[in-house]
């Protein structure tokens, strides 16, 4: 059997660590190792309880592994770089990594610098955690897995196959870059406004705060068209990206977005990773984004309490 290492256990890396259990061996690897015991909510309701290995990385690195044949990384995104050198000793510096972040700033770093094949992965997969010990898998949706400069394509595909066997449906693609932006896109409309204001998706549709979606989305769409982002499902420039986010609250209109979550457990947020980029790109282009700093901003102010 081949191994895969998740490092970060998070709700997504503990989901991956339930989906692959049965096809590969797993090691789940954190700050603080976890009970054994395992148990994972079905978005069918059902409840299974799997014994799972969690380590360290101080024990993985005293154990001298045997290398594994892929390295899932699903930590926040601004704690990827970190997390993967409290490992690296333990790597052959060839090992595959799969970046699992929102946003776009662990992944072109973390290319640039590791010498080995580098998948990200973008999952509408929602999954929470209910303890050290629970993870709730709350719906299904499906995985895009490429490289950013398309070179791994056999990688990815082998890849997507085994996440597909193991219950994630999921597609090697060879635009990961544009649904990697894509996705950043709706998570700079929905994820600080629910964040600063302490609501649900949903309520972004009411008029308290549909004006400032639309004002968020023509910032984003702006950038991104002088980023060479194509526009969503075909479409064209702000309507486009205005009718994916609309579209996405209306999908998750129930949920707690993982900005919101973040605050509420006074845990830093993910901004740099989804605003930073959109504004640096600004800055490079000479666009005005005064809305995307103004949350920036906001969002770092309530950062400060914690
Ligand atoms: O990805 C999300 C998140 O919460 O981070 C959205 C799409 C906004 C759903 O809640």
């Amino acid at each position: 059997m081949t191994t895969h290492w998740i490092l970060g256990p998070g709700a997504i890396g503990r989901l991956l660590a339930h989906s692959l259990a049965p096809l590969v061996d797993v090691a789940v690897i954190g700050r603080r190792a976890l009970p054994s015991r395992q148990v994972l909510t079905t978005p069918e309701g059902d409840v299974r309880v799997q014994h799972l290995t969690s380590l360290t990385a101080e024990q993985l690195v005293a154990d001298t592994p045997a290398p594994p044949a892929f390295v899932h990384i699903t930590t926040k995104a601004m704690a990827a770089e970190a997390a993967l050198s409290s490992i690296a000793s333990a790597l052959p510096p060839s090992t595959p990594l799969v970046l699992w972040q929102n946003g776009f700033y662990a992944q072109p770093r973390i290319t640039q610098t590791w010498p080995g094949p580098v998948l990200c992965a973008t999952t509408t997969q929602g999954a929470y955690l209910t303890g050290d010990d629970g993870v709730v898998h709350a719906g299904r949706g499906p995985t895009f897995v490429g490289d950013l400069d398309n070179q791994h394509a056999g990688l990815a595909a082998s890849l997507a196959v085994l996440l597909s066997e193991a219950g994630l449906t999921a597609s090697a693609v060879n635009d990961i870059r544009s649904r990697l932006w894509q996705k950043l896109a709706v998570n700079a409309a929905i994820n600080p406004l629910v964040a600063l204001h302490g609501v649900r998706n949903g309520e972004l549709r009411g008029d308290a705060y549909s004006g400032r979606v639309v004002a968020v989305v023509r910032e984003v769409a702006a950038i991104l068209a002088k980023e060479g982002v194509v526009p969503p499902n075909g479409g064209e420039g702000e309507a486009a990206w205005l009718e994916l986010v609309w579209q996405v609250v209306e999908n998750t209109a129930n949920n707690k977005a993982s900005m919101l979550q973040d605050v509420e457990a006074k845990r830093l947020t993910e901004r740099g990773a989804i605003l930073g980029p959109l504004i640096e790109r600004a800055e490079r282009h000479g666009l005005r984004c005064e809305v995307l700093k103004g949350l920036d901003r906001e969002l770092a102010q309530v950062e400060v309490g914690f």
